[in-house]
């Protein structure tokens, strides 16, 4: 069986509610290496990326608020990432809000000829830096991962871009921003939004995006944006929105990609244990990864 490797990332650089910062040791509390042990696997916990609070630096770039910042700590993460992946390791990256997924995806992009990405999520991540109501860089990682955007984001790390369009599949999207729907359908990234999951189901969505992302790859990369459950379930969350994935659902969907044995990588991302009560959502994230890891009933 392989071995884990937890790498920590206590970002918040990419949004603007504190908090975020602490997810890595909100999940941690939660016991997610003694439940991955309890599966059956050898984990180590690398501890975290380095990250200088924010009250020590300022904006600069009100589009791309703490620029300079999040790509130190994607390429610092890039680093860990190729060396885990390179080794035969499977990560387990803790955000952190979703921009450290740029530093996931430029170190998967840099061990491996290429692979696919779910991106579970309620939003697009598929703004730029001309389309951002907020300039959060948060709400640009897909993007910027298949070079759309800033340069100093889609070059992170030296690779453009990190994976192609067509072996990227959203899941559980529900807020899109009007110019971010306009460079979803140019991109050619595959999307089933919370619709498409009410009409077919989470298991006939799952087999198919499983099947889009393994399809011509070495295997599949899952970015788990928290917020992409219903805020019922991972109510501790920057930017919840209604109407999203149940808790079933969300198993269903881990065991799904558990079974299809194509699972490289993974980073838990927007646990904000400040908005969260009694780290539910952090206790969620490891439920979560323990169905992906192979946690069953029977
Ligand atoms: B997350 C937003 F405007 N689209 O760009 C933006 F609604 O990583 C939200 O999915 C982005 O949590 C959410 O700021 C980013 C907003
Ligand atoms: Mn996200
Ligand atoms: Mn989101
Ligand atoms: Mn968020």
């Amino acid at each position: 069986m392989k071995e884990i490797h937890i790498i920590g990332v206590p970002s918040d650089y990419g949004q603007n509610r504190r908090g975020v910062d602490m997810g890595p040791s909100a999940i941690r509390y939660a016991g997610l290496k003694e439940k991955l042990e309890r599966l059956g696997y050898r984990v180590r916990d690398l501890g975290d990326v380095m990250v200088p609070t924010p009250e020590t630096r300022h904006i600069e770039h009100q589009k791309l608020k703490y620029l300079k910042e999040v790509v130190s700590v994607c390429e610092a993460l890039a680093e860990r990432v190729r060396d885990a992946v390179g080794s035969g390791y499977t990560p387990v990256i803790l955000g952190g809000d979703h921009s450290i997924a740029m530093g996931s995806l430029a170190g998967m992009a840099a061990a491996k000829k290429q692979f696919g990405v779910i991106w579970f999520d309620a939003h697009g991540d598929m703004n730029t830096d001309e389309t951002t109501p907020s300039g959060n860089i948060h709400g640009m990682p897909l993007a910027a991962s298949i070079g759309i955007g800033h340069e100093a984001l889609t070059g992170l790390f030296g690779i453009r871009p990190k994976v192609q369009p067509e072996n990227v599949v959203l899941v559980g999207a529900r807020s899109i921003d009007p110019p971010e729907a306009e460079l979803i359908r140019q991109s050619g990234v595959h999307v089933f939004t919370m619709a498409d999951i009410d009409r077919m189901g989470m298991d006939a969505v799952m087999r198919k995006a499983i099947e889009l992302a393994a399809t011509g790859t070495d295997g599949i990369h899952l970015s788990l944006d928290l917020d992409g459950l219903d805020p019922m379930f991972a109510p501790g969350v920057g930017t919840p929105v209604n109407g999203g994935v149940t808790y079933r659902e969300g198993h269903l969907a881990m065991e799904l990609l558990s079974e299809s044995g194509t699972l490289l990588s993974v980073d838990v991302v927007e646990v904000n244990p400040i908005l969260d009560h009694r780290n539910q959502t952090g206790r969620m994230a490891v439920e979560l990864v323990e169905s992906l890891f192979g946690k069953r009933v029977l």
